[in-house]
């Protein structure tokens, strides 16, 4: 009896315990989109990350996702960082260089820091909707992505640190030419992580500033404005946040770098008495060497996306007026994914730099469109929701409504007094923290991450993906076959931009035939369907012969060149007269649209 009661009292304890323990999953239950139900790694969207921050989540999701995720370096910046980058590739579906691969960077410039976050989310985002979504399983299982959440990590951590703006590298640079590097930098006396304005106390009459009516901040004072009394300024502006560190009179003159790093790519590079932030010769940094470099070892790269803040603009090139506009070809691609992008983000504008921003010689895209053949963007994040009333003006009281009641006052810095340790007693007024602006309030970051991301999955989905449609046989002779071999691009971007095609910068395509047969000439089909080229550019496929094909000239017609690549949206064929019997393989090798191949046996 004592053993079935003690059996009794246990089956009531296990039955308890599952019970308790299926009440704690219900608890657990995070009650996301179906989607995210089995989320594996918690990252939090809505703050920014330094770069050991970075690195730790970066790993993270590497260590949940091993199979797709490579976190590797691409070498140390000026200050020893690493530079990180994540590469997302399903091996099972073929190796990195066999795949048109879509290249994400940001934060070239140090303060632009948003991006990273962007790269981050777009990391989680593919690996936790994988298993669930067929467009984000489609995109990681066919194409790679490479981002880069930061390629300047000294800027970045200077910025996110010590609140010193840091658009440039760390690279010792005397901005202020006195023979000395580097020599005042802002210094964060009060240790809030931010740069202020200084202000002395001074007799009223004296100053630069006064009280605002509010109390609460600085105002500059406002003088000969017709019909109204000067005002008289009781607080004088004696510099930004810091001391004079060389005694020199002047304080924060000189900080940390002070050149552009997004003006020293070697195309359209000017040095710096044209253009403002050059080195002394294209490449000077050594971010930009480390980028430069994996760019030139990664010719698989079709797309390229560059972060930058802010304005809420999809910028694409030319830099420079001098280079003259983009051929019909490339500016098709250009425009039907800059358009769709002014719908996949709300509030952005297609824009061309040179002609709706500022000229920039020697910047990112003059060079990977011109010399590396790549679609580029650059997305300039974040652009103000303050327009409340949606008339496309925001007025002051638009702005502090949005600040107070919507945002509450979360960007506010309290002005404050410090004791200095040559001025004696200082005013700080910053008004606003270093995280507004440029940057989005950080409820608002997470949707900026997703627009964005977005945004380049759907440049990546139009990457090349030719495919070699179908392999026929024609008896010619006795002996003597004709092999039709099309190839279809179901995708917008050709294998060749028009650019890369005239700058004869990418090795064109090969299209190859292997088995124990002879090819005794070779030619593309005029009829070939490329309805999707644009008029202006379909000389490049089509020349005038008299026969049904246009005959190649090559000497080794087993392999191919095709010098024109495949262009998007369309079929194409090529004919091959063969000599000989048995199992013959047709390749298809493009830089950056991957590799195809089919089978067929010849009697
Ligand atoms: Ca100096
Ligand atoms: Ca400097
Ligand atoms: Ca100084
Ligand atoms: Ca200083
Ligand atoms: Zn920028």
């Amino acid at each position: 009896m004592k053993y079935s009661k003690l059996n009794r009292f246990k089956k009531i304890v296990i039955l308890a315990l599952v019970f308790l323990f299926s009440a704690s999953l219900l608890f657990a239950q995070d009650y996301l989109p179906r989607t995210w139900k089995t989320r594996k790694v918690d990252l939090s969207f809505n703050r920014y990350y330094d770069w050991q921050q970075m690195e730790d989540a970066l790993r993270k999701l590497e260590k949940a996702y091993p199979k797709f995720l490579k976190l590797r370096s691409i070498g140390k910046s000026f200050q020893g960082r690493e530079m990180w980058y994540m590469t997302i590739n399903n091996p099972e579906t073929g190796a990195e260089m066999n795949k048109a691969a879509m290249y994400i960077d940001a934060n070239i410039h140090g303060n632009e820091v948003q991006g990273g976050e962007v790269c981050l989310y777009t990391t989680w985002y593919l690996m936790e909707n994988y298993n669930y979504n067929n467009y984000i399983k489609k995109l990681v299982d066919e194409r790679v992505f490479y981002l880069f959440p930061s390629v300047n990590p000294d800027g970045r951590d200077l910025w996110l640190h010590k609140g010193a703006s840091a658009r440039s590298g760390q690279f010792p640079y005397d901005s202020d030419n006195d023979g000395l590097f580097d020599e005042d930098g802002p210094e964060d006396l009060d240790g809030d992580g931010e740069v202020g304005s200084m202000y002395l106390k001074v007799k009223a009459g004296e100053g630069t500033h006064r009280l605002a009516d509010t109390g609460d901040h600085l105002v500059m004072i406002k003088k000969n404005i017709k019909g109204k009394p000067d005002e008289f300024g009781d607080y004088k502006y004696v510099g930004s946040e810091g001391i004079d560190n060389d005694g020199d009179g002047r304080i924060n003159e000189d900080g940390g770098g002070g050149y552009d790093p997004n003006r020293d790519w070697g195309a359209y590079w000017q040095p710096k008495n044209v253009q403002r932030g050059a080195g002394d010769y294209p490449f000077s940094w050594i971010e930009s060497r480390h980028t430069k470099d994996f760019l030139y070892n990664h010719p698989n790269i079709a797309g390229a996306q560059a972060f930058h803040n802010s304005g809420g603009m999809l910028l694409r090139g030319p830099g420079v007026k001098l280079h003259g506009e983009y051929k019909q070809a490339d500016l098709s691609v250009y425009d039907a994914i800059g358009r769709d992008g002014e719908k996949i983000i709300e509030g952005y504008r297609y824009i061309v730099i040179w002609s709706g921003l500022y000229t920039i010689w020697g910047g990112f895209f003059d060079f990977t469109h011109d010399l590396l053949g790549i679609y580029s963007f650059s997305n300039e994040l974040w652009t103000s929701r303050s327009d409340l009333d949606r008339d496309k003006k925001t007025t002051d009281e638009e702005r502090e409504f949005f600040n107070k009641y919507i945002d509450m006052d979360n960007t506010y810095v309290p002005m404050h007094e410090i004791d200095h340790p040559a001025l004696g007693k200082v005013t700080i007024d910053r008004d606003k923290t270093k995280l507004s602006g440029r940057v989005p309030p950080s409820w608002l970051l997470e949707e900026l991450c997703h627009r964005n991301m977005a945004f380049c999955l759907y440049h990546a989905h139009n990457m090349p993906k030719p495919k070699i449609k179908n392999v026929t046989v024609e008896k010619v002779a006795s002996g003597l076959k004709k092999l039709k071999v099309t190839i279809y691009n179901e995708k917008l971007m050709p294998t060749m931009s028009a650019s890369a095609i005239e700058n004869k910068i990418q090795r064109p395509d090969i299209l190859s035939i292997e088995g124990n047969v002879k090819v005794l000439a070779a030619g593309k089909n005029k009829s070939s369907n490329l309805s999707g080229v644009p008029g202006r550019y379909r000389r490049y496929y089509l020349r005038v012969y008299d026969s049904d094909v246009n005959y190649i000239d090559q000497k080794d017609l087993k392999n191919l060149r095709l010098t024109s690549g495949i262009p998007g949206k369309a079929e194409v064929e090529y004919n091959f007269l063969v000599e000989g019997k048995g199992k013959v393989t047709v390749k298809l090798d493009c830089l950056k649209g991957g590799k195809d191949s089919k089978e067929i046996v010849l009697n």
